[in-house]
């Protein structure tokens, strides 16, 4: 873990970023690298468990390696505000130096893969909003996105995605989170509408009662985390298996994810809610197939549901049949797609 370190910028003189590295990190090994944002008033340690001021990722991904539920991965936390005249321009200045600057910093650094299947973008509020106006349009770069509780300065989806059929073939997942009782849910509402226009997969959990908070983020981040690189890249892990199946509901805040069914999912996600903490999962529901499985009766969006797996040790979660088969099924759906375009 290197905490608060410089690198270079062309513009900006030297800026800082923390870094964590998988257990076990070695230069042996390439690693996928997962880019995260903070919010207005943070910095490069605001996602630390030390800083603790917006989430813990670190912690997160120490619990996730211990019970086997992600794949190894660089976690890289910028500080992602750069001079400007406003808050806006500031978060909005960054991008050019996230491209430009930290990523070739990066994979000369650290043992990083650099291809765009090992590249995901990710952040909180202001970050989330860093995460939809630099990913959409750099679906070249990266291959994952996850925002949460984007804040206002979230281009709209028509500035973002020129180009529906890149975000198609390119983008292995789209998380978009938010809290049900935040203020700021319009901006990720706006994507989520667009993106089921244009019958663009992905997933859209709402956090029920949940404000502007930690909680969200922290919860976004164990289920980001946990679903991202699974689908190929240069480290090669493996994709997660075949296609869709019954929507199989199960694990009732804090099962493990040991329920039946895979999800069938509905082209386009849904919404999705979520209930438990983030350590020991909770109900996972999108739209699309209806469950028939055993477990709660799908949510009002009709959605099959997927435990998100958290209480059951040493159990890698892409062996679950379960909602690491709805994952397959998203991207086989994709693939399918890309191979009949
Ligand atoms: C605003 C509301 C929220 C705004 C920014 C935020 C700049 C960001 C919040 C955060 O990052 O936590 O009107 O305008």
């Amino acid at each position: 873990m290197d905490v608060s370190v410089s690198y270079p910028t062309r513009n900006y003189g030297m800026r800082k970023v923390s870094v964590y590295t998988p257990p076990g990190y070695s230069t042996d090994q390439k690693y996928p690298v997962v880019y995260l944002h903070h919010g207005i008033g943070g910095n490069e340690v605001s996602w630390l468990g030390q800083g603790s001021n917006e989430g813990n990722a670190d912690n997160i991904m120490d619990h996730l390696y211990s019970k086997q539920m992600a794949k190894p991965m660089i976690v890289v936390m910028p500080s992602g505000k750069m001079d400007g005249a406003d808050d806006f321009a500031r978060f909005a200045n960054f991008g050019d130096v996230l491209l430009h600057d930290l990523i070739p910093w990066v994979e000369m650094t650290y043992s990083a893969a650099t291809d765009a299947d090992s590249r995901a973008i990710s952040g909180l509020s202001m970050g989330g909003g860093q995460t939809f106006n630099f990913g959409f349009p750099n679906t070249d770069v990266f291959h994952y996105i996850g925002p949460y509780s984007a804040a206002p300065n979230t281009q709209p989806p028509s500035q973002t995605i020129m180009d529906v059929a890149a975000v198609k073939d390119n983008v292995k997942l789209i998380f978009i989170a938010c809290g049900s009782e935040d203020g700021l849910i319009g901006n990720s509402n706006k994507y989520h509408d667009f993106l089921d226009q244009n019958n663009i997969d992905h997933i859209f959990q709402i956090e029920p009662n949940e404000g502007h908070t930690k909680t969200v983020w922290n919860r976004s981040f164990y289920n980001f985390a946990q679903r991202i690189f699974l689908d190929g890249g240069a480290t090669g892990a493996g994709g997660s298996g075949g296609g869709g199946g019954a929507g199989g509901a199960s694990g009732t805040g804090g099962s493990a994810g040991d329920g039946g069914g895979n999800g069938g999912g509905a082209p386009g996600g849904g919404a999705v809610t979520t209930g438990g903490s983030p350590a020991t999962g909770g109900q996972v529901s999108s739209s699309g197939s209806s469950g028939t499985d055993q477990g709660p009766p799908p949510t009002e969006d009709s959605g099959c549901s997927f435990s998100v797996p958290g209480s059951k040790p040493g159990t890698p979660p892409w062996h679950f049949g379960l909602y690491l088969a709805a994952i397959g099924a998203v991207l086989f759906r994709a693939r399918a797609r890309r191979n009949r375009g």
